[in-house]
């Protein structure tokens, strides 16, 4: 590979040398690509053209999941808030905010004027969601927390009860059983007997319908894959050259998940400065996301393990996704 092609690749202004890279992404890089199956967090899909990206994953016709999860809200949270008189919405991973657009309507029109807490990794996209939220929602109070919940992030206190926290998209299914169960341990800290825990949870089915949400004929997700390649040469100044990874992505049965993966297409190495050379054979890939499918007995195995109890469970009626409503034992 010719010395133009290795360094064409640092787009998107690389780190200027001043700015020094977060240490945190510099440590959990160098692990995942020292690792004997390299594997990068599905977190660093998301900066703004990630985010993007995802938002044109979830318009395409093979991605089922966001427009079964927006059809069950909509037929579903005008009762569900108006039992629980939800006063605050805690949204995980709120991303757009465009689902949680169906839980807020649903709270004014149960009277109560609401306090939305949006938290999310992306803080410019978090941040233009809450803009956008107020100017839409007059009197809706809207507090963005910028937190990684793959991380040891603090829930906000203080807050009106009861408040309902919410976990959509599915995007439990992003996370090992272990640290699932640490992530719903810590919502169940946080939660009073009046308040109660909304995940949205991706459902096993047919493995083809499964595997063509993630290899969708367009190439979005390919795109939305590689580019986790461009945010790490922006974030860290490596010489990532996306054009010599593959997307892959397949159904992995025992444990009923979906592995994403970027292939090298040929032997190669990349530096990433604080780190090193990091060499990969031709067929040698990067793993960059797991995405879990569940059943209600996986799901209520994650609760019990977390001090959560299923109070309600609500598949749509093609069994492709369900709405699970948890409260503290
Ligand atoms: C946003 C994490 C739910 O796992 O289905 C979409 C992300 N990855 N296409 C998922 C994703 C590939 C999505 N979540």
């Amino acid at each position: 590979m010719t010395e133009a092609s290795k360094t064409k690749w640092v787009s998107r202004a690389a780190v200027p040398a001043h700015r020094q890279p977060n240490p945190r992404m510099l440590a959990e890089v160098a692990a995942g690509l020292s690792a004997p199956q390299k594997e990068l967090p599905p977190k660093y899909f998301y900066d703004r053209r990630g985010s993007e990206l995802f938002e044109e994953i979830t318009r395409l016709p093979e991605y089922y999941p966001t427009r079964t999860e927006r059809a069950l809200l909509e037929s579903w949270m005008p009762a569900l808030i108006s039992q629980l008189g939800s006063r605050t919405l805690v949204e995980l991973g709120a991303g757009s905010a465009e689902k949680s657009r169906i839980i807020l309507r649903a709270m004014r029109a149960a009277g109560a004027p609401g306090i939305y807490l949006p938290i999310d990794v992306s803080a410019g996209f978090l941040n233009e969601t809450a803009t956008r939220l107020r100017r839409d929602y007059p009197g809706l109070t809207v507090e963005p927390v910028v937190a990684d919940i793959a991380e040891d992030f603090d829930l906000p206190h203080g807050l009106t009860h009861p408040v309902l926290y919410a976990f959509l998209g599915g995007t439990i299914g992003n996370f090992y059983p272990p640290a699932a169960i640490r992530l719903l341990g810590r919502v169940r800290a946080a939660m009073d007997p009046s308040d109660r825990f909304l995940m949205g949870v991706d459902l096993r089915k047919d493995v083809c319908r499964i595997e063509a949400a993630y290899n969708d004929s367009q190439g979005v997700t390919a795109a939305f894959n590689r580019n986790m390649l461009l945010v790490l040469n922006h974030e860290l100044g490596s010489n990532f050259d996306p054009a010599t990874f593959e997307h892959l992505a397949f159904y992995e049965p025992v444990t009923h998940r979906i592995e994403m993966h970027l292939v090298s297409t040929i032997d190669q190495e990349v530096r990433v400065p604080n780190i090193g050379l990091v060499s990969f054979v031709a067929g040698e890939s990067i793993r960059t996301e797991i995405s879990c499918k569940h059943d209600r007995r996986s799901v209520a195995e994650l609760f019990t393990a977390a001090g959560l109890r299923i109070e309600a469970w609500r598949p749509d009626p093609g069994a492709l996704f369900a709405l699970v409503v948890g409260a503290a034992v």
